[in-house]
Order: C-alpha cells, then structure tokens, then sequence
C-alpha cells in the first residue's frame, strides 16, 4: 500500500502516525517507510523488496506503507519524521544528510570510492567504519543506521559543454544540501547553488541554475534531460543512500523482529545492486531514444585529471569541518577502500 499525505504533517497527525511503534512486540505493526524519491525509483524498488520480504517474513503482522517523494517533505523534513518517531523508517541520502550527521559526508567527496563497482557495493553494505565508527552519530540524533547502498554513478547535465574546471566558471550548478557538495563544486570551479529535489526541474527550466548531478535513471524520471543540452561524465561520484530507523522504536523491537529487519536489510545488499544497475542502464536507454536526448560526453583521463586534484581541497575541507574524529573516519575508509581494491 501506498500512502500520500500532506506535505506539513500537524503535530497531531505525527503523533497519531507514531502509534505504530507503540504496539507491543507481537502484536501487529504498522510500519511507514518514507523515500527521497519518487514511484518507480531506486529507493521505490528497495522499499517494495523490503516490504515484500517482511510482511512475508512475519506472517503478515507487519505491514509496511511507502510513501513515495512528495507526499511528505524534503528529504531534510524526512530525516525529521524519522529522528521524532513519526516515521520508523526513511532513506537518508549523504547528500542531505550532512547538515545533520556531518561526518557521513566522507561519501561525497569526489573521487574517493572505489571504481570497482563490487567493492563499493562490500563496502557500503558492511564496512566497520561506517557500521561501528558512525553508527554513534546517527544514535545521537535518534536514529539507528540500518544499510548504505549505491544508486550509480552520478552524471552531470548541463546547459553548455563542460570538459574543465574553467568551463565551470559561473556556472550555477545545483547540489544537494549537504555543505560538503558546495565545497566540491568550489573546487571544480562552478557556483554551487543547493536545494531540494522538488525544485530541480523547474530550477533548469527557468534557468535559475545551469546544471545538476545525479544518477541516470534519476535524470530520466525526473525529466531533468528534457531540459539540459548535455550529460557528462566525469567518474567523480556514486550516488549513495542510507536507510535509518527511529533509534528508540528499533531498540524498542522484540528480538525476533530486530532479527526479522536486520537479516531482511543483508538479504538486500545484492537485490539492490542488481535492480540499481540494471535501472541506469535501462533509462540511459530511454533517454538515448527520446527526441530531447542530451549530447552525451565522456570525459577522458586526461579531462578528468584537474577534477581529481580539486578533489584534495575538498578532503581537506571534509576534515576542517568534522575534525579528528572526521579524519580517522577518512583514513579508516580510505583503508578499507585500498584492501578491497587489492584483494580484487
Ligand atoms: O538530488 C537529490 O536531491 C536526490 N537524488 C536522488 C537520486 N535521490 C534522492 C535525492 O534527494
């Protein structure tokens, strides 16, 4: 079932939502998963996987209800609903997630993941840095980091052609409202200019911004290609997501049931991966095959180079703004990253 609510949710209408964390450990439950994006995306897929997978699981005393992107806030307003209990389950993206959890932000600094596509998949869906070191900063905002999963390589679409940093010169480009994104495109030259998903199409429509960054099949739900001359491809980053529950209903569950979303959650590292790759693939077809197809560029090694070295400044940003702990937190990463590439 799929539930559409307004956009500002009362305080009432929150708590009443929150009812669904009070039922006692066998009774049935009710439990409302809310997505940064719309029907028919990525984090769509995985919730109906997840879904599936738990009301089978339990027999049908749980029930999950997803509301797509729109019917509840920004993604900012989502994490919210999560944090006081309104919701017991969200996607939480880096990209936004950074104002709240800023060492999370380690996952959009450019060119930092590993090229190999199995092993950022190893290491999102298990690496210790992000399950022991972070799993503290999520439980400080009420909120328990169940899974980190890749949606794709992010592309960029705009409105001229960008092969170096000094065609980036005031170039509106929008990014998501992690502070973390502005300092990267700083760095690459443009003029960063955040702001919510919703407002992105229209944003490239009315010109206020030159250009945006997401994955494939991303551009091609949200028509953002209907509206941009060019996708590029620079390698600089995958989209990446978590998904959270409230901290006190997951401490809250029975074992069993803790059981029932902690081994659902595993089952689901490689379902996504597949679903996520296969979508990218399948819109880049659609698009290619629209009239309003955008001129696709690769950029070369070469091209590529001048992004790469910009991408140190915003490291060094990343570890001004979260510290020492935000520090081991790339280094430890980076390890990880360099081990699985070897063993590869
Ligand atoms: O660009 C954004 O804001 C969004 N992009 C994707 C692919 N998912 C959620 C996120 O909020």
């Amino acid at each position: 079932m799929k539930r559409t609510l307004r956009w500002s949710l009362s305080a009432v209408s929150a708590a009443a939502l929150s009812l669904g964390m009070l039922a006692g450990p066998a009774a049935a439950a009710e439990w409302k998963f809310a997505l940064e994006e719309v029907d028919g995306s990525v984090q769509d897929a995985y919730a109906e996987e997840f879904k599936k997978r738990i009301e089978k699981k339990s027999g049908g005393d749980v029930t999950v209800t997803i509301y797509p992107y729109g019917s509840l806030g920004t993604s900012t307003q989502l994490t919210e609903l999560v944090a006081n209990g309104a919701l017991q389950f969200a996607n939480a993206s880096p990209g936004h997630l950074g104002k709240l959890i800023p060492p999370i932000q380690v996952f959009s600094i450019p060119y930092l993941l590993p090229e190999n596509d199995e092993c950022t998949k190893r290491i999102l869906g298990s690496s210790e840095v992000l399950y022991e070191s972070l799993s503290d900063e999520f439980a400080s905002q009420n909120l328990k980091l169940l899974t980190m999963y890749p949606e794709g390589e992010m592309v960029w679409t705009a409105n001229k052609k960008i092969t170096s940093p000094e065609d980036f010169e005031n170039f509106k480009m929008r990014v998501m409202t992690s502070p973390l994104l502005v300092s990267a495109y700083e760095a690459f030259g443009a003029n960063p200019t955040p702001m919510p998903y919703s407002e992105v199409y229209s944003g490239l429509q009315l010109g206020q911004i030159d250009g945006q960054v997401n994955p494939i099949f991303a551009i091609q739900e949200m028509k953002f290609y209907e509206v941009q001359e060019y996708m590029i491809w620079a390698g600089q980053q995958e989209f990446t997501t978590t998904v959270v529950a409230n901290a006190d209903f997951y401490n809250g569950l029975s074992e069993e049931r803790k059981q029932l979303v902690d081994s659902t959650v595993k089952e689901m590292v490689d379902v996504i991966f597949k679903i996520q790759n296969e979508y990218n693939q399948e819109r880049l077809e659609k698009i290619k095959n629209s009239d309003q197809a955008p001129k696709m560029i690769h950029l070369t090694d070469e091209q590529r180079e001048p992004f790469r070295k910009a991408a140190q400044q915003v490291e060094e940003k990343f570890v001004e703004m979260t510290g020492k702990p935000g520090k081991q937190v790339l280094n430890a990463l980076k390890k990880e990253i360099a081990a699985c590439e070897q063993s590869m």
